[in-house]
């Protein structure tokens, strides 16, 4: 069980979160937490994590637990694990049922061994179990166990409507939850100030990672996601961890800490290991905290995210055009897809619970086949919101520009859009790595606002901060 910051009471949210999200006429919704996932036997598992929807309407973070919700909240039933004997040898006695649920502000408890026969009961009776559709197996294993069906069809039956409801419930962020968003940021702040001033030619990109982790082990907070902390910027997600800091390189930063119920940041930096920024690297940076500045500027209820993303974008065109690596009408080459070489990804992602908030809920929130087919053949696939504002949004924006050889070589070789595109200039940018600059933001009434303490950003502040070490 988790407890937030203090001053909140978690449990009459929680119960209220329950009632806003009910089934139809009087189906009931199964809520199914994680389980240990076993590493390399059954009892090394990996870190646990509970499921985020789960920890939405309880705040249980503990795992091997179930609920059904009931359209009268007060027959709503929390299904623990009966702890035995071994449990209390190896793992300590753990948290009482009882306590979980009243933490929950769920009234019944029942062993979890229960479960199957109460579900055949509730169907035996003419009641639809509602579920969400699950992403670990072991999840998908256990509803069709659950509802004696084939697991191959469990994600198919999994109820449309509770995602919509879920994503409209969990998709504006209470005030609570923007505290928590913002404790999280406190810790990554820290954990990027402390990257920043220890950067130097030599160290190893793991020195650096490490540095990040314990900041937030020390504070008791967890990774929101695994950190990337790379010299080439360039591969988006890249899990290497290997490289030497060579004097010359650009450092890629991107992570963030879990506030204490488990609300996710997630920031990204980039900035030269040996403190200063070359004109090349200066220019580029410009150009992307450009884009970043004027995505922030178009962030207001209503404005669809896909806007967003292309008016970013064309900024982004503009100033490569001025770097002189874009060329022709800036506009047409974003509507074209041609800038798309150098950002090959969506504007950013909502954040919340799951650092993409949501995105297990699929096409609900975006649909990405549709995106991809209305605007331009590569990029957009990668867009993870197709819904419009509202006030209470929390979303990252990072745009980045990269200079990919495999990705610039194919497309020279293809000869795609040698009208925006100055291929000849590109053969001396190929070691440049990539730069992303990503902040995290609530939509307002008025606009964006901000999370967080500001984490330096602006060339003169990043430098400021490399050379504190
Ligand atoms: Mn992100």
């Amino acid at each position: 069980m988790k407890t937030g910051l203090s001053g909140t009471n978690w449990r009459k949210i929680f119960r209220k979160r329950r009632n806003l999200i009910r089934a139809a006429g009087d189906g009931v919704i199964l809520w199914l937490g994680h389980s240990l996932q076993p590493r390399n036997y059954l009892n090394n598992a990996y870190p646990f994590r509970q499921n985020s929807h789960f920890l939405y309407c309880t705040g249980l973070a503990e795992p091997d637990l179930a609920m059904l919700s009931f359209p009268e909240p007060d027959d709503d039933i929390l299904f623990a694990r009966a702890v035995g004997i071994d449990d209390i040898v190896w793992s300590g006695p753990g948290l009482p049922p009882e306590e979980m649920a009243r933490g929950a502000g769920i009234g019944r408890v029942e062993d979890i061994a229960k479960l199957k026969e109460t579900i055949d009961g509730i169907r035996g009776r003419g009641r639809r179990i509602h579920y969400l559709p699950p992403y670990q197996y072991s999840s998908a294993l256990g509803i069709a166990r659950l509802l004696r069906t084939r697991v191959e069809s469990v994600g198919r039956n999994a109820s449309v409507a509770l995602m919509e409801q879920v994503a409209d419930q969990r998709g504006v962020k209470s005030p609570e939850e923007i505290a928590e968003i913002e404790d999280a940021l406190s810790i990554t702040g820290q954990m990027h100030r402390a990257a920043m001033a220890a950067a130097r030619p030599g160290l190893r990109e793991s020195y650096i990672a490490g540095i990040i982790q314990g900041i937030a082990l020390s504070a008791g907070r967890h990774q929101a996601f695994d950190p990337i902390v790379t010299i080439h910027g360039e591969v988006l997600h890249n899990g290497s961890r290997d490289n030497v800091l060579e004097p010359g390189r650009l450092l890629l930063n991107d992570s963030g800490a879990e506030s204490p119920m488990c609300y996710a940041s997630d920031i990204t930096r980039t900035y030269p290991v040996n403190g200063k920024f070359t004109p090349r690297q200066a220019e580029i940076y410009r150009v992307v905290l450009d884009a970043q500045l004027a995505a922030m500027d178009m962030i207001k209820p209503k404005v669809s995210y896909i806007d967003l993303h292309f008016g970013a974008c064309r900024v982004l065109a503009e100033g490569l055009k001025s770097a002189g690596l874009m060329k022709g009408n800036s506009s047409d080459a974003v509507d074209a897809g041609a800038h798309a070489l150098f950002m090959p990804h969506g504007i950013g992602h909502m954040l919340g619970l799951d650092v993409h908030d949501m995105e297990d809920l699929g096409s609900i929130i975006g649909n990405k086949k549709k995106n991809a087919a209305r605007r331009g053949p590569f990029g957009l696939n990668y867009l993870n919101l197709n819904r419009p504002l509202k006030t209470g949004f929390v979303l990252t924006v990072e745009p980045g520009v990269y200079f990919i050889p495999a990705l610039i070589e194919r497309w020279r070789d293809e000869k795609k859009f040698p009208e925006f595109i100055n291929y000849d200039k590109l053969g001396a940018w190929l070691s440049f790595g990539g730069i992303r600059v990503e902040d995290n933001v609530v939509v307002t009434s008025k606009g964006a606002r901000l999370l967080g303490t500001p984490i330096p950003k602006t060339i003169e502040e990043v430098e400021a901060a490399l050379s504190a070490g």
